[in-house]
């Protein structure tokens, strides 16, 4: 989302720096952005498609290689049925054009109930929160940070992340820019994070506790009588539900589990309350925890019962150029099957990604035989990795479409590597559509891709075609949607959603027939949006504004924009009335002694950029960071070797004592652990680190979403020999 002006002579990168003129980074990048000409030059980075032989990869032409990939998934599903050729999306997919356009249909072509994608471990308690509650599951409420007062920050380190289901390019700038105007930002996080250490209020949280916090914050809020839905006061329904669950819990309790004073609570409530313009956001350590499910929609009710959503300076939905609650698919739908070994709740037509080694290894009808992976690598992204990485070397058939041979990679028959990011033409459809501010942008490709490579949409399509199973009309309508796009290329089906979107007004009603059209849904429903503000947007007129078109501040948006079917909004859902008793449980058991955590850097991304020298360079950054007094109460020094261990697993790491971490809480990053035989990542393994999903328990999940529990993992750590 950063703007980059890239310099470059005879098809080679000079140099990568910011655009002082972008309409959303006004000149702020970070350093993943000055990678991307690592990655495009690495030598490592695969160019052919390859396949695996008894005597190691070889290169194969693609007709070949979709050849054999046709005959070998027919073979699967001919002996085992649709169900054993499952899918793994990795985080990559959603901001990279062509394959977010062309993944859906991919999808819908392979027809499989065993689909699995980093949601699981990332954001899909927000997505649960906003289908319940709002009734799409894209209909994510984002900080307006600019205009915000009082920023709370639960679980989110956007002084690493840049910001996550808020794109918000120089994050610290816009900090400071708050404390300027007299507001306030308040972190709470187990570890004293960079964004603590910028904050004008730090508040350590026990793991997996926010649950708690949220109660008694909710709590108070309700018995102090503060309660204000503002605007939205006729449109709300289950206020007396949610004031009845929350004011049956102790308040003193509730805030002894999280290690906050409950007077320091009770305060922070009146704060919010009081601050018109407050607002109160959770992330990534929010959500993949053990009651993840409720602390997203406890977050979402806290904005609102203090009228903080929807409004200026607070949580706002953006009203993007391509908009996702419009555009795409279906507003979500929960529980309609369940794994197979494991019962675990669908979502979206997805299954929680910690059982898909279950689902390989567990034998039975239905058992997963075929693997295709796309932009992903769970091996060292999702929970008991190792488990993962056996049950990967027992599949009958894998295919990775990947830039790298890698943990997860490896252990394909064939791997299909797209073009470079350089290569092909950029709009991050996602996250413009959880901007701070609505705006718009397009970049072309750089470098023509050396002849005979394929983009990622390319190698979807030719996939969709190959492995589509639907008979009859199905099939036909499949067909459309299929050689339309590939007619148009992923930047004219761009140029489409612009201009039928809510910016593209001046086209709108010249191309409402087109509505009536079979498998046209998500342009129909753009169509039949309300026009907002005609600004005639389309690609020719983003292309001619390198820096972005600016489409102005978030503005409320709500009753119009709500997508329940009697356009009410949901406070209580049953679901989650329902979970409430889990945590009602947790509160009555004793908390473990020592738990782990994870962390980002700024200088890397998830598993992938580790082969850039340029972003691993320094000292040595995995390591296992500890409270002084938990490390002297096991007699371990700074900086040497501990073991750390749990149910699952165990990795043996270099550890480091900060007074940053909570006592009783240990951290380390995740995505790494590349010291794995047959991997093509030269820089990354000189730098190989642990991975620390080989200690994450693969049975701990949130029961209500399905969503990982990657952190507040119990464990036990050792000093070992060095
Ligand atoms: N313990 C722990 N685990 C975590 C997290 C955590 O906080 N703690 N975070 C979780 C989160 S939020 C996420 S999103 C997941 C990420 O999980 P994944 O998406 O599974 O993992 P990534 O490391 O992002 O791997 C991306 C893969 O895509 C490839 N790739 C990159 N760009 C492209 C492209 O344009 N096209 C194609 N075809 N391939 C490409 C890379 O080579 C790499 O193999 O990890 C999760 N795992
Ligand atoms: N540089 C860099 N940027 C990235 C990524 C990256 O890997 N590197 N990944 C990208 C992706 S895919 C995503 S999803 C986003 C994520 O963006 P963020 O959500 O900002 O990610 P994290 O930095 O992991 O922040 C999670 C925070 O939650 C805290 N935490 C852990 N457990 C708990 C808990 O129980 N309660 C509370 N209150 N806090 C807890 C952690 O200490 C950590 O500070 O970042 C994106 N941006
Ligand atoms: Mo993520």
């Amino acid at each position: 989302m950063c703007g980059l002006v890239i310099e470059h002579r005879d098809g080679q990168v000079v140099s990568i720096k910011p655009d002082r003129d972008d309409v959303l980074s006004h000149g702020h990048i970070c350093p993943k952005a000055v990678a991307l000409k690592d990655i495009h030059e690495d030598a490592d980075r695969l160019r052919r498609p390859m396949r695996r032989t008894p005597a190691g990869w070889q290169e194969i032409s693609w007709p070949a290689a979709f050849d054999e990939i046709e005959r070998r998934i027919s073979g699967v599903r001919a002996r085992c049925g649709n169900d054993a050729v499952a899918i793994y999306a990795g985080n990559p997919t959603v901001h990279n054009l062509g394959a977010m356009l062309g993944i859906g249909d991919f999808i819908r072509a392979v027809r499989t109930r065993n689909l699995y994608s980093a949601t699981s471990v990332d954001q899909l308690p927000h997505m649960v929160a906003a289908h319940m509650m709002f009734g799409h599951q894209f209909l994510m409420p984002v900080p307006d940070v600019d205009r915000a007062q009082l920023f709370v920050c639960i679980g989110g380190n956007p002084l690493a992340s840049g910001g996550s289901l808020m794109s918000a390019p120089g994050f610290e700038k816009r900090v400071e820019a708050l404390k300027a105007r007299g507001g306030r930002f308040i972190v709470i996080d187990p570890r004293r994070t960079e964004s603590a250490a910028i904050a004008d209020e730090y508040l350590a949280i026990r793991p997996g506790t926010d649950v708690f916090l949220l109660l008694a914050l909710l709590r108070e809020i309700c018995t102090a009588g503060l309660v204000d839905l503002g605007h939205l006061v006729d449109h709300a329904d289950g206020l007396e539900s949610l004031r009845r669950a929350v004011e049956g819990f102790d308040p003193r309790q509730l805030a002894a589990r999280t290690g906050i004073a409950h007077e320091r609570i009770v305060r922070l409530a009146h704060e919010i309350a009081a601050e018109p313009r407050a607002l109160v956001y959770g992330r990534v350590g929010a959500c993949t925890q053990e009651f993840g499910g409720l602390v997203l929609w406890l977050i979402y009710c806290l904005n609102l019962v203090t009228r903080h959503l929807d409004r200026e300076g607070g949580m706002m939905f953006p009203e993007p150029a391509v908009d996702l609650t419009r555009a795409y698919g279906s507003k979500g739908h929960y529980g309609r099957f369940h794994s197979r070994v494991r019962n675990l709740p669908e979502f979206g037509n997805e299954l929680p990604v910690a059982t898909l080694a279950d689902e390989i290894h567990t034998p039975g009808p239905g058992q997963v035989r075929a693997l295709i992976t796309f932009a992903g690598n769970p091996v060292l992204s999702t929970p008991n990795g190792r488990q993962l990485d056996r049950a990967l070397a027992d599949l009958e058939f894998m295919v990775s479409v990947d830039l790298y041979l890698n943990e997860t990679t490896r252990h394909a028959h064939l791997i299909l590597p797209p073009t470079s990011p350089l290569e092909h033409g950029h709009y991050d459809i996602a996250l413009s559509g959880f901007a701070v501010r609505n705006v718009a942008k397009y970049a072309p490709a750089l470098f023509e891709p050396p002849p005979g490579a394929l983009h990622d949409d390319e190698i979807l399509a030719e996939l969709t075609l190959r492995l589509g199973t639907r008979p009859g009309l199905q099939r036909r309508k499949a067909r459309a949607r299929r050689w339309l796009p590939r007619w148009l290329g992923p930047e004219g089906v761009l140029d489409w959603m612009l201009k039928t979107g809510a910016y593209g007004a001046e086209y709108r009603g010249r191309m409402k027939w087109l509505s009536a059209l079979p498998g046209f849904g998500g342009i129909r429903r753009q169509l039949t949006a309300p026009d907002r503000r005609p600004q005639g947007l389309s690609l020719a007129k983003l292309s001619a504004a390198p820096h972005g078109i600016d489409l102005g501040p978030l503005e409320p948006g709500l009753p119009r924009r709500l997508a329940t079917a009697d356009k009410r909004l949901r406070l209580a859902p049953e679901a989650y009335l329902a979970d409430l008793e889990r945590a009602a449980n947790a509160l009555r058991s004793p908390p473990p002694e020592l738990v782990l955590i994870g962390r980002r850097h700024v200088r890397s991304n998830n598993s992938w950029l580790h082969n850039s020298q340029r972003l691993v360079k320094g000292k040595p950054r995995c390591t296992l960071l500890m409270h002084p007094e938990d490390a002297a109460r096991r007699g371990i020094a700074d900086g040497v070797p501990v073991r750390v261990r749990s149910r699952v697993g165990e990795v043996d790491v270099a550890v480091e004592i900060t007074a940053d971490m909570m006592p009783g809480v240990v951290c380390l990053p995740h995505g790494w652990g590349h010291d794995r035989p047959g991997i093509r990542l030269s820089v990354a393994s000189r730098h190989a680190g642990v991975s620390i999903n080989d200690v994450i328990d693969d049975q701990r999940i949130d029961a209500l979403t399905g969503t990982a529990v990657l952190n507040g993992t119990p464990v036990e750590v050792e000093a070992v020999a060095a």
